[in-house]
């Protein structure tokens, strides 16, 4: 307990997710280099870690079987927790990705349980609020993040009690109908209840949260306040679940564009696509719950059907390699590589691809580009916990001009209102949006483009953080007696 050591007084924010903002990289002569990879939440986290006198970051630093010693950098501490390659097939891709993932997202493909898998998630829980607990100054508090450490909160209640501890679910939460079937439903509930504010993306998660507890733990549930047992001889503790859509640095985004290097790389992009009359585009993690194949399904049957000329429309697909070693995703990729082949074959001039299929990485300036060179972008989730690339394109717009076509399936879609809303699984509305999309008028798309702005521009990720920290400092007192035995 660091109030035990008055030499290490303890960090007043630690965070906590499956990954460090670094990654290490062993160099030839066997010394550790990190490299900081600056995804969303590092960056809101930037802005809130620079309102503390100290604070902290507790994950796994990406080489499995590696737990380097604790390190600062960014002025944070690090704290790295190790996995074993082991741990990273059952805990990480198992459970984490092919238990949780599938099942959250309304089982979009089947989820796949073992129960080797579920040791593995519990232990390797266990590890990362061993390494966190300690960390934290007394009556400090403690952030955790996302599906992968349900069980992190509960674990660190039962050592400090002292803690102010919050939960953020990136991803959906799904109905109590599809949560029910989930082996170990009410350890991950009572995992979660571990912190005094659990966050949600949108307000049907919470409630969907909100109804698992009330019938599965048969807990009392009043508005977003959750009464549950208290641990040990604490009297009853209330957990809150609430609401906080997630946002992008905006600022920073729309800045971007207005870079003159910028506009000349994405000119450069439409010249390198033989100046076509529309740019549409999708950029997605290459993961089933995208929609992508319903999107190129969309797109291949408005080709063939005369909708869509390929000489003046141009579509580029983005898609990120993810989870390689996960079976539904190595699956997915063959049939996503096998519809943008076909729509090719049947459709490309030579020289000019009626599809550009990108599965790779591009940095934040390249991204910046392609989304200045779309005329529209088609976001067509099957299922998404907010969807940041909507909100990116919107940022990276302050010309006012494009379209966002949106799945209501998407958190965006309970803010971005103004957008072209569809119901991806309806491929005839998908069509129909896109053509709609595509015939949008300056004025039109003006109108438009200026109410999404206004909403991403106004909500920020710094917003997001700052709003889940004062929501958590306001949530109930936290109970400074000893610790329970
Ligand atoms: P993701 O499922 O990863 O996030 P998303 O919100 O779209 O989905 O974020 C993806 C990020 O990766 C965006 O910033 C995007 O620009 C970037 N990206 C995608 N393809 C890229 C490429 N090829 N090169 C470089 N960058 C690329 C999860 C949830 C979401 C939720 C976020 C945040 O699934 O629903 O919005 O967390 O909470």
């Amino acid at each position: 307990h660091p109030v035990d050591d008055p030499a290490r007084p303890g960090h007043d924010l630690v965070v906590v997710a499956n990954r460090l903002p670094v990654d290490s990289r062993t160099l030839p002569d066997g010394a550790t280099e990190w490299v900081t990879s600056p995804g969303g939440l590092v960056t809101a986290m930037e802005s809130v870690m620079r309102t503390v006198d100290s604070g902290a970051w507790v994950g796994w630093a990406g080489t499995p079987g590696q737990q380097p010693a604790p390190f600062e950098a960014d002025g944070m501490s690090l704290y790295p927790v190790r996995l074993d390659q082991e741990e990273i097939e059952r805990y990480y891709e198992g459970y984490s990705n092919a238990t949780l993932w599938p099942l959250y997202h309304d089982v979009i493909v089947a989820p796949v349980f073992h129960r080797t898998w579920w040791d593995s998630y519990v232990t390797a829980n266990r590890r990362f609020a061993r390494t966190a607990a300690p960390t934290a100054s007394e009556g400090g508090t403690i952030w955790v993040h996302d599906y992968q450490l349900q069980l992190v909160p509960r674990m660190i209640r039962e050592d400090r009690a002292d803690v102010r501890i919050g939960f953020f679910n990136h991803i959906p939460f799904p109905s109590v109908e599809l949560f029910s079937q989930l082996p170990k439903r009410n350890q991950i509930l009572r995992g979660l209840l571990g912190a005094d504010l659990v966050g949600f993306q949108r307000e049907s998660d919470a409630q969907n949260f909100l109804a698992a507890v009330r019938k599965l733990l048969g807990y009392h549930v009043d508005g977003q306040t959750i009464s549950v047992p208290g641990l040990g001889a604490a009297p009853v503790r209330e957990v809150v679940a609430q609401t906080f859509p997630i946002s992008i640095d905006s600022t920073a985004v729309s800045a971007l564009t207005e870079e003159p290097e910028l506009r000349e790389r994405a000119m450069q992009l439409r010249r390198d696509l033989g100046n076509p009359q529309h740019v549409v585009l999708g950029v997605d993690r290459l993961d089933y719950t995208k929609g992508i194949r319903h999107r190129l399904k969309a797109w291949g049957e408005l080709l063939g059907d005369g909708s869509i000329d390929p000489r003046e429309t141009v579509m580029i697909q983005v898609a990120t390699p993810s989870r390689e070693r996960v079976e539904a995703y190595q699956q997915l990729r063959d049939e996503v590589e096998l519809i943008v082949g076909r729509i090719n074959g049947d459709h490309s001039s030579i020289g000019r691809a009626a599809v550009s299929y990108q599965h790779r990485s591009f940095d934040r300036r390249d991204m910046t580009a392609l989304f200045m060179a779309a005329d529209v972008v088609l976001v067509t989730a099957l299922r998404d916990g907010m969807n940041l690339v909507a909100k990116e394109y919107v940022a990276s717009r302050p010309d006012l001009r494009g379209v966002l076509v949106l799945s209501e399936f998407a958190g965006a879609a309970d803010e971005l209102r103004a957008a072209v809303m569809v119901n991806p699984h309806d491929i005839d509305e998908l069509k129909a949006a896109i053509l709609r999309a595509l015939a949008l008028t300056d004025e039109e798309q003006e109108e438009a483009m200026r109410s999404l702005r206004h909403q991403v521009m106004e909500n920020d990720v710094q917003a997001w953080a700052h709003d889940f920290l004062q929501r958590l400092e306001h949530s109930g007192a936290p109970d400074r007696g000893p610790k329970p035995t």
